[in-house]
């Protein structure tokens, strides 16, 4: 075997292996604080959010598991739900907090300066444990809207404090094999400051926390122009990246298909993924989708979202990293570069087809699923109710 044919095997070999976890709320109708717009057929509920989930495993083979947010998934049942998920060869994934739609955290949540908001946020996460343990997910996510708007507002240091110390109760109430998986984001509803707005305040929460407590990164959560793989690198040497939040961002949250915008960026941050050896499973990365398809049909998006990782870490797993090494220790900038973007260019489709076949999927997941007719048939029978969409 040439080293371009084995590189190819062991690239398939890792691809196989190759999880992504779907959002819930991906499902259901979003759009902007314009306009959600409707869309036939379009979920009604958790169970019928699982349903099209699975349709998304049925033709890429990769997305076992479904996120969910609470409230916006609230049931009477967890475990009814979970075994739902099972009936359709699914599990369920991390659960979500919602700190940022009740009308008592308008002015913050963990951190607010009235104690008896902050126990109800604590209280929250107590709600959100409990559907951990009744649907058997083992990871915590708590994305933080808390921050303010005019300087002086609030003092930021005792924001922090009380920060460290809501997130210390929250911690110590998980079981043991329970992960509290923490997201940062630079801005976003509040405008002035930001509670936890970047990695680097992320990961001083996490450290004091203990070892179940890593960071999420959103990709869409970042200032233009931020090298969002050089942060991926840091957490991963630190052992605490957590967990992949993947849009893609044209100009702020955006929340598109990942690889849309910028596919290059995204090889960027699958090519340090693979050089830390973290795409494995037991490195612990939760490779999942946070998007909101407000114009285009929300299962193909996720297809579609689904496969543009798929072949972006397929380049980034062929990269010649012998060739790669050498050229960096020669001091070859250009050889270097052009091994990345070798890798880069190269056409992983005919490779992923190939895969799908062996694994006795189509090969064409996003014609495969338009051929289905699924997505007439519940337009048909998701008759009455209502859809489910951001605040419910
Ligand atoms: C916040 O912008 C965020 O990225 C968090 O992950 C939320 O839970 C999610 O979006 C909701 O879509
Ligand atoms: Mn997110």
């Amino acid at each position: 075997m040439n080293d371009q044919s084995s590189r190819q095997s062991a690239a398939t070999a890792a691809l196989s292996e190759q999880t992504v976890e779907l959002p819930s709320w991906a499902f259901g109708n979003s759009g902007t604080r314009f306009r959600v717009f409707t869309t036939e057929g379009v979920p009604r509920d958790p169970y019928e959010k699982i349903a099209d989930a699975a349709q998304v495993h049925k033709y890429t083979g990769i997305t076992p598991r479904v996120s969910l947010h609470i409230p916006w998934d609230l049931v009477d049942d967890f475990s009814d739900l979970a075994r739902h998920a099972d009936d359709h060869g699914l599990t369920i994934g991390m659960i979500n907090a919602n700190l940022f739609q009740d009308a008592d955290f308008r002015l913050s949540s963990l951190t607010h300066s009235d104690e008896r908001i902050r126990r109800k946020a604590i209280d929250h996460h107590m709600q959100c444990l409990d559907v951990m343990r009744a649907t058997g997910s083992k990871e915590l996510k708590l994305w933080l809207p808390d921050g303010t708007n005019y300087a002086g507002q609030d003092s930021l240091r005792a924001r922090q404090d009380r920060l460290a110390e809501s997130l210390a109760e929250i911690y110590a109430a998980m079981d043991s094999d329970h992960t509290l998986v923490l997201e940062y984001k630079f801005f976003e509803p509040a405008f002035y400051s930001t509670d936890i707005p970047d990695w680097g305040t992320a990961l001083l929460h996490c450290l004091a926390l203990g070892e179940r407590a890593t960071v999420v990164l959103d990709t869409g959560h970042h200032a233009p122009g931020t090298n969002i793989e050089f942060i991926a690198m840091q957490l991963l040497r630190q052992g605490r990246l957590g967990a992949f939040d993947f849009n893609s961002r044209f100009y702020a949250d955006d929340d598109l298909m990942v690889g849309s915008a910028d596919p290059f960026q995204l090889f960027r941050i699958m090519h340090e993924i693979v050089q830390a050896d973290a795409l494995k499973p037991e490195a612990g990365v939760n490779f999942m989708l946070d998007q909101c398809h407000n114009i285009e049909e929300k299962i193909p998006g996720q297809i579609r979202s689904v496969m543009n990782v798929q072949e972006a870490t397929a380049k980034a797993l062929l990269v010649d990293s012998e060739a790669l090494t050498a050229a960096q220790h020669a001091q070859d900038v250009l050889g270097a570069h052009g091994v990345l973007m070798d890798a880069y260019n190269t056409d992983v489709r005919p490779m992923l087809a190939e895969l799908r076949a062996g694994q006795g999927l189509d090969p064409d997941p996003m014609a495969a699923f338009a051929a289905s007719g699924y997505a007439a048939e519940v337009a048909a029978a998701r008759v009455g109710g209502t859809q489910a969409g951001w605040g419910a």
